[in-house]
């Protein structure tokens, strides 16, 4: 596998692209399909580890969309890939859809790696996936 193009970059069989700019998770996801890729899933504790590691290397100093979701029906979350959920890494008391708002999708602290759900409408730095 080679991750050619500019800012990909290699972990396991995928390749991953860090964006700096904030948008909403729908806009995010749309930039990511325009290169053939979906904002990023996550299947491991190995593959969390290796994005944090990747986002402290000065990537981001601001949280960053994932693709996880619950658009679909509340409380049922699920990759934009279409990748089974099979591993989780939610900041404590999350996803708790906060104040009442609808918190359908997810996003990534940047200081910790754990995730949080927040509104799709809030305007964040996001990491495509192919
Ligand atoms: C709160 O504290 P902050 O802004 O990182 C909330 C989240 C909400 C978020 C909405 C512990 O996070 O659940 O999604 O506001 N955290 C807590 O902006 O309630
Ligand atoms: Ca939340």
């Amino acid at each position: 596998l080679s991750c050619s193009g500019p800012d990909w970059y290699e972990f396991g069989e995928f390749c991953y692209k860090p964006y700096g700019d904030k948008k909403t998770w729908h806009a995010a996801r749309g930039e990511c399909r325009k290169l053939g890729a979906d904002l990023v899933s996550i299947q491991s504790m190995t593959e969390q580890s290796w994005l944090e590691s990747y986002l402290y290397m000065g990537k981001t100093t601001n949280d960053v969309w994932i693709g996880l979701n619950d658009m679909g029906f509340s409380g049922l979350f699920s990759w934009s890939d279409n990748h089974w959920v099979t591993f989780t890494y939610w900041a404590p008391g999350e996803p708790n859809n906060h104040q009442g708002f609808n918190e359908d999708c997810v996003e990534m602290f940047y200081q910790t790696g754990r995730w949080n759900d927040v509104p799709c409408t809030e305007l964040n730095t996001y990491i495509c996936c192919k």
